[in-house]
C-alpha cells in the first residue's frame, strides 16, 4: 500500500487564539511574546507579518516596525489546551501521531483516504475538524513522506492545504530555492549557491551525490534523496499507553470524610478528561491509598463496559474506598484506569450515556477555550477554593 504523510501546522498560533479570544484584535497586527526590553517576539499575527515582524526578532525592534500593534504575553496554559484538542482530533483519524511542537504534527494516514474521496478531501476533512473544534485555522500538506508534507502545509500558508500527489515529487521540488530543503539554514545556503547550485532542482539533476560531499559532507546523501523528492523517515508516533491515572500527596494530611470524597470526585473528573483527551475507555479502576505511617494501600475493579466518564471512576473509586474501612489519617490518594478498549467509531447503545458523553465533551471544549475550571460541579468548585495541593502526579504508563 502507498504511504501517504499528513503534516498539520496550526497558523500564527499564539497570535491566532489571541484573536479568536479577543474579537477586537481581529484584522489588527498582534505580537505574543516577552514584553520587557530583553523579550523576544514568540509568534506575529500575518497582520503583523506585513510588516516585517516575525518570531525570534526583539520586541524592541517589532515595535519599531510595528508601533501600532498590539503586545501581549503568551497564555501557555491555553495553548496547551488548544494543542491537547488538537491532537484528539487527529486521533479519531489516526494512532500514528508525531509532534513536533505543540501546534504541529505528522500523522501517517496510510489506507484512510480510502474512507474519503482521496488525500485532498481527507486533509480537508481534518482543517474542517479543527475549525469546528477551535476556531482556528491549521494549513495541512498530504504527501508521499515527511519531508514533501511539511513543506506542502508550509507552501500556501495561511489556511494552505496542499497535496503533492505520487510522480510528481521531484517536479514540485525542482523550482523551489536550494534553502527550501530540510537542514539548509543560511550557512549551507551559502556553501551551496558558491557551488553553482540555487534551485533544488540542479540538485536533483546530478548523476549521484558524491559530487556534494566537498560542499555538505555527510549530508550529501540526505540532501540529494531530498532534492529527488525521497524521504523514507517514518512517523515516529508515540508509543501505546497503558494506563491513565493521577495521584497527589498531600501538604496536611487527610482525615474529613467529605474532604476525601470531594478528592475522590477530583481525580474522576482529572482521569476521566485525560481519557478522553487520548479517545480512551478503560475497564480496570485502581484506587491507592497511602496513610501517614507509609502504609500504601491498592484495589482495583473491572467493570463490564469500557468507560471515560467521571460518574463512573467517581462511584467505583468511592465503592472502594468504602470497602477499606479507613481509620487513619491520609497522606496520598490516587486513581488509575487501565485495560483500555478501542473507542474508534464506537457509538455508546443508551442515549443516557450518550447525552452524558456529549456533556463531557462540551466540557472538555468550554475548558480548552476557557481554561480549566471554567464549567465546575460544586464539589470540584468548593475544592478548588481550598489551599493549593503538593506535588500533583500526572502518570501515563506504557
Ligand atoms: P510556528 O508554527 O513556527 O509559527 P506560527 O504557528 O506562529 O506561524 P505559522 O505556522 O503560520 O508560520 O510556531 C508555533 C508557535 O510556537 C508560535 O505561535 C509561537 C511559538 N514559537 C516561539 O515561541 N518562538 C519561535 O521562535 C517560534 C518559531 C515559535
Ligand atoms: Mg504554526
Amino acid at each position: 500500500m502507498r504511504r501517504w504523510i499528513m503534516h498539520v501546522d496550526m497558523d500564527a498560533f499564539y497570535a491566532s487564539v489571541e484573536q479568536r479570544d479577543n474579537p477586537e484584535y481581529r484584522g489588527r497586527p498582534v505580537i505574543v511574546g516577552g514584553l520587557s526590553s530583553r523579550g523576544v517576539v514568540a509568534t506575529a499575527s500575518y497582520e503583523a507579518r506585513k510588516l516585517g515582524v516575525h518570531s525570534a526578532m526583539s520586541i524592541v525592534k517589532a515595535k519599531e516596525l510595528c508601533p501600532d500593534g498590539i503586545y501581549l504575553r503568551p497564555r501557555f496554559a491555553v495553548y496547551h489546551a488548544i494543542s491537547e484538542q488538537v491532537h484528539e482530533i487527529m486521533h479519531r483519524y489516526t494512532p500514528y501521531i508525531e509532534p513536533l511542537s505543540l501546534d504541529e504534527a505528522f500523522l501517517d494516514v496510510t489506507g484512510l483516504h480510502g474512507q474519503f474521496t482521496g488525500p485532498y478531501a481527507l486533509g480537508k476533512a481534518i482543517k474542517d475538524d479543527i475549525w469546528k473544534a477551535t476556531g482556528l485555522i491549521a494549513s495541512v500538506g498530504v504527501a508521499p513522506n515527511k519531508y514533501l508534507a511539511k513543506l506542502a502545509s508550509d507552501i500556501k500558508k495561511p489556511n494552505g492545504l496542499v497535496v503533492i500527489p505520487y510522480g510528481q515529487e521531484a517536479q514540485f521540488v525542482a523550482p523551489l530555492p536550494v534553502k527550501r530543503l530540510w537542514g539548509v539554514g543560511r550557512h549551507m545556503e551559502k556553501r551551496l549557491q558558491a557551488a553553482g547550485f540555487y534551485t533544488i532542482g540542479q540538485l536533483a539533476a546530478l548523476p549521484h551525490e558524491g559530487a556534494l560531499k566537498s560542499i555538505v559532507g555527510n549530508q550529501a546523501k540526505r540532501l540529494y534523496d531530498m532534492a529527488r523528492g525521497i524521504d523514507e523517515r517514518p512517523v515516529e508516533y508515540e508509543r501505546q499507553i497503558h494506563s491513565i491515572g493521577n495521584e497527589l500527596t498531600y501538604e496536611h494530611d487527610l482525615e474529613d470524610s467529605e474532604v476525601i470524597d470531594r478528592e475522590w470526585y477530583y481525580f474522576a473528573h482529572k482521569v476521566a478528561k485525560r481519557l478522553r483527551q487520548h479517545n480512551l475507555k478503560g475497564r480496570t479502576i485502581a484506587i491507592k491509598v497511602r496513610f501517614n505511617d507509609f502504609e500504601t494501600i491498592s484495589r482495583q475493579k473491572r467493570i463490564e463496559i469500557a468507560t471515560d466518564s467521571e460518574e463512573t471512576l467517581y462511584r467505583v473509586g468511592m465503592m472502594l474506598y468504602n470497602k477499606l474501612n479507613i481509620n487513619k489519617p491520609i497522606r496520598l490518594l490516587g486513581l488509575t484506569v487501565s485495560d483500555f478498549a478501542e473507542t474508534w467509531g464506537q457509538t455508546s447503545l443508551f442515549e443516557e450515556e450518550t447525552s452524558q458523553e456529549d456533556l463531557a465533551k462540551a466540557v472538555d471544549g468550554l475548558e480548552a477555550k476557557f481554561g480549566e475550571g471554567i464549567v465546575m460541579k460544586g464539589a470540584l468548585w468548593e475544592r478548588a477554593n481550598q489551599q493549593k495541593r503538593e506535588e500533583e502526579n500526572h502518570n501515563e504508563t506504557i
